[in-house]
């Protein structure tokens, strides 16, 4: 790393100990700045790095719940108020018993610049807590969100902080966190939560829009190469919101979309999946990957391993962060890879990031390529913010100008700066200097 942002960094390391993924995710931004810290010293002199690195609010509070036995159950919850500079903090929320306060800040890290990437009018927030919704009965993650919602509400409001869903949140828990919302306050503030089912204020397009959102990119970025997504092979990982609506629009365009994971091990359909079935078995049925491959007598399942073990042209890691590292990577390149998209925060480790961009793979980071979810969710707020309900196909045709400036974003800052086709250069720079400028507007507050 540069010296000049060197020492920021270690100051990062020494305020936040043991917060690996924070320090990945600060690193990560960091390393693409030097051109611009000595283009623009006013970021150093206003101390823009160090303020930007620290959230404006930190919120941790226990979430006290009765489980169907009787019994009390205690969890922990989060929400990091990142930064605001750019509009009210804006990031969903969490529940995995893996979050700690070092996942949810380097997510609400992310989302500083992935919202700023969009265009659109939002700072950055995340949240969560260590619920693990898996196994537990409707009741229960009802009485969960509601506790959970007694405390968050007071810190949240349409013009305050803005909340959706993340790994472990959908639907069925957006809707009752905000019933529990509009109870305590008496107020129905449809822009306070986003992600909302259609039935009271929901977008159309918010469910599929993160993985369609990143399929767009990816098409985008094969386009500037003078390539295309259509009669490839393509791989997602997972096989929850991001990778389904990934699978259904890649199919969409002509792609080959062969395999997806879950946390136990991987499905292979040479046929192409049958994304509706995938639907129906994880969205409609809860039930693990594996249930597919009993409905489908041509699809192989594969217990543990890896889903990078299997052949393909464009891959998709839509799962979690840091779930495709160095080795991985060789395996994709060795096997022919063309193009990698993050639909998933941070799924690629850096050395994995390395060594594909040394390969010549097309790579697209998950502030730019995962940007349509979150940007889906302030076309929600808008339509709430306006009393109003737009089609699908115009919202869908919106997201897909969306991303088309994410993608001219990202490639015209990596230029301006030097790294002409480094999308990971150019979503940090291009999304930096929105957020700086507006800081040193702002003045020091
Ligand atoms: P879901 O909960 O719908 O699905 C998550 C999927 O990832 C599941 O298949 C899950 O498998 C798998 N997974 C989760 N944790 C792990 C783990 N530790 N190891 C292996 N597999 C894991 O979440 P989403 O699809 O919404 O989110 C996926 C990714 O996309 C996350 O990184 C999220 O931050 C990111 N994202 C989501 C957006 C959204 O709008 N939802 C927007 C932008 C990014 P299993 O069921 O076995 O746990
Ligand atoms: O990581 C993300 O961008 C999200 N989970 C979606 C955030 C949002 O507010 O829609």
């Amino acid at each position: 790393m540069d010296p000049l942002l060197e020492e920021h960094y270690r100051t990062v390391l020494d305020r936040n100990p043991g917060e690996q993924e924070f320090h990945q995710a600060v690193a990560e931004v960091l390393e693409s700045l030097a051109p611009v810290v000595r283009r623009h010293p006013e970021y150093l002199e206003h101390s823009v790095i160090e303020r930007i690195c620290e959230p404006e609010r930190q919120l941790i509070f226990r979430v006290p719940w009765t489980d169907d036995r009787g019994r009390v159950q205690i969890n922990r919850a989060f929400r990091v108020e990142f930064n605001s500079a750019l509009g009210p903090f804006k990031g969903g929320l969490r529940f995995h018993p893996s979050v700690y306060l070092g996942i949810v800040k380097f997510l609400g890290f992310e989302q500083i610049f992935k919202n700023a990437l969009t265009g659109l009018p939002i700072g950055g927030g995340k949240g969560g807590s260590d619920f693990d919704p898996k196994g537990r009965s409707d009741a229960e993650v009802m009485r969960f969100c509601q506790s959970m919602m007694t405390e968050l509400y007071r810190h949240l409001g349409e013009y305050t902080d803005v909340p959706a869903g993340d790994i472990g949140v959908g639907e069925r828990e957006i809707g009752y966190l905000f019933g529990q919302y509009k109870r305590i306050t008496n107020r129905y503030e449809s822009g306070v939560l986003t992600g909302k089912g259609l039935a009271y204020g929901g977008s159309r397009v918010r469910r599929e829009a993160t993985g369609y959102g990143t399929v767009f990119f990816t098409e985008q970025m094969l386009a500037a190469a003078g390539d295309s997504i259509s009669g490839r092979r393509v791989i997602v990982s997972g096989s929850g919101n991001v990778a389904i609506y990934a699978a259904q629009k890649a199919a969409q365009l002509g792609a080959q979309v062969v395999a997806c994971s879950d946390s136990s091990g991987y499905v292979v359909d040479e046929d192409g999946l049958d994304v509706e079935l995938l639907r129906h078995v994880k969205e409609v049925e809860r039930l693990r990957i594996s249930a597919y491959a009993d409905e489908r007598p041509d699809a192989t399942y594969v217990a543990g391993g890896s889903v990078w073990d299997v052949p393909c042209e464009v891959a998709l890691p839509c799962a979690t962060q840091n779930e495709l590292d160095e080795s991985a990577a060789r395996t994709l390149v060795e096997n022919g890879v063309r193009a990698v998209a993050e639909g998933a925060n941070m799924p690629c480790t850096p050395a994995a990031v390395r060594l594909l961009q040394q390969r010549g793979v097309l790579f697209a980071p998950g502030k730019a390529a995962n940007a349509g979810g979150v940007a889906t969710s302030s076309l929600e707020m808008q339509q709430n913010a306006s009393r109003d309900s737009w089609s699908f196909a115009h919202t869908e045709d919106r997201l897909r100008e969306i991303m088309t400036g994410v993608h001219e974003r990202c490639a015209t800052s990596a230029e301006e700066y030097g790294a002409p086709g480094n999308y990971v250069a150019g979503a940090n720079i291009s999304s930096f200097l929105q957020v700086a400028d507006a800081m040193l507007a702002l003045g020091v507050v």
